[in-house]
């Protein structure tokens, strides 16, 4: 009994640790009167740059990668327009973006390079958790999937959506359900539950844009998934929703239409054209 009561003390004990050592501190910006380049004490946790709200759909990719990992973070949200001293930590000025104060202060930025970086440093800290496979194959098919949604899917997805002639709708629907059908395919390859069988930083990658899609979509084109084309791709998203480190990081239903709906009524251009006034 004594015996049994020690166990369940030592797990008890372990949970609460991973659990406080990966809870992120939230470090607001302040503007004027916080600078995340100082006070940079090397065991200070990775500083995490991101916008406030969890509205980053990039930024969402590193913080799911952060929190799969188990490494412990602090978040400093950076509101627009950004502060001068942020361009010391990002010259491209956008989120997200990682200082590594235990590295002499090394900055990451470009959340595809972020998440490669964490993989691994991960590794490095021998942490026993993975989300890119050792196999050279699976890496290469997980960085073409990722290619293919920043330079192909992501470009689909929103030149439909902010589209308003009704006369081009069909055609750009196909495009985009043309685009997806990769990720079907991954997933009839892999047989499930993710593209590549494990979660893996493939998933968390597209993740951000498929859960915008699916809320959006409905709204501003009343658009859902075909469950005859894409069975798959639905149950994969469902699974990732279950994923604490996806709810933790993802921002809610009422939230992504308030933001989107300035964009939509904006005419916001995505793709490469992020420099809006918005
Ligand atoms: N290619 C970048 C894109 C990041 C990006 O566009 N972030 C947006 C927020 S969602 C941003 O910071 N935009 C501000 C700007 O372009 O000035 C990445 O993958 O990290």
């Amino acid at each position: 009994m004594r015996a049994l009561l020690l166990v369940f003390c030592c797990i008890h004990l372990a949970t609460a640790f991973v659990s406080s050592a990966c809870m992120p501190r939230v470090l607001t910006e302040m503007r004027g009167g916080y600078d995340a380049t100082v006070g940079t004490d090397p065991s200070t946790p990775i500083q995490f740059f991101t916008l406030p709200g969890c509205t980053c759909p990039y930024a969402q990719r590193v913080h799911i990668a952060l929190l799969e990992l188990l490494l412990p973070f602090d978040m400093t949200e950076i509101s627009l327009p950004k502060p001068d001293w942020y361009l010391k930590i990002n010259p491209r000025g956008k989120v997200p973006a990682l200082r590594i104060p235990a590295e002499q202060n090394a900055v990451i930025y470009e959340s595809a390079i972020c998440n490669e970086f964490l993989c691994d440093y991960a590794t490095k800290l021998q942490k026993h958790h993975t989300l890119m496979p050792m196999d050279p194959i699976h890496k290469a098919k997980i960085r073409l999937l990722n290619d293919h949604c920043d330079n192909v899917f992501s470009k689909t997805q929103f030149t439909y959506l902010m589209n308003k002639d009704d006369e081009a709708d069909a055609g750009l629907r196909a495009e985009m359900e043309n685009a997806l059908k990769c990720y079907e395919d991954a997933l009839v390859e892999s047989k499930g539950p993710y593209l590549m069988g494990e979660f893996s930083v493939a998933d968390l990658h597209v993740f951000p844009f498929i859960q915008r899609l699916l809320i959006t979509h409905k709204q501003w084109k009343d658009y859902v998934l075909p469950s005859d084309k894409f069975p798959n791709l639905l149950a994969w998203h469902d699974s990732c929703l279950e994923r604490e480190s996806v709810k933790k990081s993802s921002m809610s239903k009422d939230k992504t239409i308030e933001v989107y709906g300035r964009f939509v009524a904006a005419d916001y251009k995505f793709g490469g054209l992020n420099k809006s006034s918005l």
